[in-house]
């Protein structure tokens, strides 16, 4: 482990790491197995369009949620595109900003005005008494963000729903095999929606789902999914391509089999963080409530800059410079990227905790390809940081204050 700052790349030039640590670094199972049923695929001349693997895979993603039906898709992206239209969403929906851009470009695509909510500090979700507060003759629908993998409030939500008529979906993207109150995520809301792209825990490389116990909804997914097609040669509505293509759904029945091997690695990255960081002023790392399921995919820290004595950025850039590429999710929020800055310019102003969390948060590598050891060293760099902060950041290359951007 680095024992002063002077050790530090910042000074020395010098990375900590001969090798970049990620964030979201892919595990991709086992090889051989991975292999063989991509041979199967190949030997059917099956590659896609409701082929037999993706099926498979759409009866395990069922099964492990207890949930009626699972709908793989090309991407979590996709998934809400094809939920908004299922639901038949329109003029406003409430969300947070505080999440992957994708949340909001799903509604503002179709012409629905993303209503910007503030969160909660202490949970990063969705405030349930802001969003009712946001609740206009035009609003239609609320969509959750399950951030981190950490449910929303989904009693309150949906209370707040059902009182005015509207529609909830929940962003499950990154909440696969978590649960909410013993249930598992995937089976809350009118319909939820996973991501299962590269870089979370469990992948199909691009990918994702709709989950819900609503048959007619879930045929309305499949049938919007696939072109609108009800049959061989009949259209019964609007659709577009959303279909999984069968390599994807190979790579998921794999980590499938893998998952718990996966889950493992990040809890124990997890409470290594946890308790190496423990007490260091200024830093905290986001709880998982371990008495639920968690997929622990996420490190979360937060700075406060005001006892650690460095900001989140200048944090990220000394991690950056050690070759630990520690990314600053979900920074700025959604509502200061375009076109949302543009459109909506005095959202800002109702989102105090928003702008305050997203300049605060920093996460860190995890998953398989991040040892113990490694741990250890980044918590090392992170500990010299915040001990040393004043003067490590004035010697910090400019380059650097932007790193994890
Ligand atoms: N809703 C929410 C709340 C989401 O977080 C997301 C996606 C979505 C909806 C949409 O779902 P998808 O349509 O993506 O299925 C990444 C992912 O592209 C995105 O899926 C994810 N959220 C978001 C949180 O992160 P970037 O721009 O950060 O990706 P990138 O390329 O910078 O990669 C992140 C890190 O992972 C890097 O350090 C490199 C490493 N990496 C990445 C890939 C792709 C690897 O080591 N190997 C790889 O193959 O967006």
């Amino acid at each position: 482990m680095k024992s002063s700052a002077d050790d530090l790349a910042v000074f020395t030039g010098i990375p900590a790491f001969g090798r970049q640590l990620h964030v979201g670094q892919p595990d991709v199972g086992s090889r051989g197995t991975l292999m063989r049923r991509i041979d199967g695929i190949l030997d059917r001349h099956w590659l896609t369009n409701d082929g037999p693997c993706v099926r498979e895979l759409e009866g395990r993603i069922a099964d492990l949620l207890g949930v009626r039906h699972a709908i793989p898709l090309s991407s979590g992206t996709c998934a809400l595109e094809i939920a908004v239209k299922a639901l038949e969403l329109r003029g406003e929906v409430i969300l947070p900003s505080m999440t992957f851009v994708a949340t909001a470009h799903a509604l503002e695509w179709h012409g629905i005005v993303p209503v910007f909510c503030d969160i909660d500090p202490e949970t990063h979700n969705l405030d349930p008494g802001r969003v009712e507060e946001l609740i206009t003759p035009r609003t239609t629908g609320i969509v959750g963000v399950h951030l981190w993998g950490r449910p929303c409030d989904v009693e309150r939500l949906a209370r707040v729903a059902a009182r005015h008529k509207l529609r909830l979906l929940f962003d499950a993207a990154h909440a696969f095999r978590c649960s909410c109150k013993g249930r598992m995520i995937g089976n809350f809301g009118d319909l939820e929606v996973f991501s299962f792209h590269a870089t979370k825990f469990f992948h199909t490389i691009e990918g994702g789902a709709v989950t819900t116990n609503d048959g007619e909804l879930a045929e309305r997914v499949r049938l919007m999914s696939n072109h609108g097609f009800v049959g061989y040669d009949a259209v019964g509505g609007l659709g577009i391509n959303g279909k999984m293509n069968e390599i994807s759904a190979a790579m998921g029945l794999t980590l499938c089999d893998d998952l718990e091997r996966l889950v493992a690695a990040n809890r124990r990255n997890y409470r290594q963080y946890k308790s190496l960081l423990e007490g260091l002023p200024g830093v905290a790392v986001a709880p998982y409530d371990e008495t639920e399921q968690c997929n622990y995919q996420y490190v979360v820290l937060e700075i406060d800059e005001r006892s650690a004595f460095i900001t989140r950025d200048q944090l990220a850039g000394i991690l950056w410079a050690e070759n630990v590429l520690a990314r600053r999710y979900f920074y700025p929020g959604c509502h200061r990227m375009q076109p949302y800055l543009s459109k909506y310019p005095d959202a800002a102003g109702r989102l105090p905790h928003t702008e305050s969390l997203c300049r605060r948060v920093l996460c860190l590598p995890t998953g398989t390809s991040v040892g113990p050891e490694e741990i250890e060293t980044i918590a090392g760099i992170i500990r010299i940081a915040v001990t040393d902060g004043r003067r490590l950041a004035s010697r910090l290359p400019e380059r650097l204050h932007s790193a994890g951007a």
